[in-house]
């Protein structure tokens, strides 16, 4: 599977200032190429309802739409996979679960992880945590620029970093070896989220010329 990211969106429903479903609609309008739906406290039921309203809007910009740590809800949706951390579903069963067309992406600490992570099958990694984040708070201790080295040159498939990414360092991230770069309270708690993604983007392709 040829997977691309650039700009990874994660939802906050803690930090937006606006519904889920229009913070995805204004990153989709900005050109983000994977969102993630990330909801902690909801109701199945309020959770899939919203998971089906994402996944609308993004089929209709063929954005590709995942789920974090719910792989009954992705399935209810049928979104394009799931994003799983240590503690959740291990990658082999969630891949019976979803079957072999499904994306699995797997957060992941250190360098066994991401081995680990690789072997049993995840199409991508998350790597974490870049930089220091109030955003998860059992993030754990930042492995800095030298973790996503590491983690990038060890395994053959697509690196996202996270935690604490933000205008400022995320061409550090890049540069370090990064597929794409997620930023959860960098991009969602502005005002103008469409605009915010449109920046990081044309950010991100400079440094691809
Ligand atoms: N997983 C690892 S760090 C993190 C998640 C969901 C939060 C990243 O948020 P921010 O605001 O970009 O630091
Ligand atoms: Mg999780």
């Amino acid at each position: 599977m040829n997977l691309e990211f650039d700009l990874y969106f994660i939802t906050d429903r803690g930090l937006s200032l606006k519904p889920d479903v229009e913070v995805v609609a204004d990153a989709l309008t900005g050109g983000v190429s994977v969102v993630q739906y990330r909801e902690k406290e909801y109701s199945t039921e309020k959770m899939v309802e919203t998971a089906l309203m994402i996944k609308k809007l993004c089929s209709e910009k063929k954005c590709l739409f995942l789920v974090n740590d719910r792989i009954d809800v992705a399935l209810a949706c049928d979104a394009d996979g799931v994003h799983l951390g240590q503690d959740d579903l291990p990658c082999e069963i969630a891949r019976r679960l979803l079957g072999p067309d499904k994306i699995i992406g797997i957060t992941v600490r250190d360098v066994g992880e991401a081995l680990d992570a690789w072997k049993a099958g995840a199409d991508y990694l998350g790597v974490s945590p870049i930089y220091t984040t109030s955003t998860k708070l059992d993030a754990g201790e930042p492995g800095g620029l030298n973790l996503m080295r590491e983690v990038k040159s060890a395994v053959k498939i697509p690196c996202v970093g996270i935690g604490g990414i933000n205008e400022s360092n995320m061409i550090d991230v890049l540069k370090a070896g990064a597929d794409g770069v997620c930023m959860i309270s960098a991009v969602v708690s502005n005002e103008d989220v469409t605009e915010t993604v449109k920046r990081v983007i044309r950010k991100i392709e400079s440094t691809r010329t």
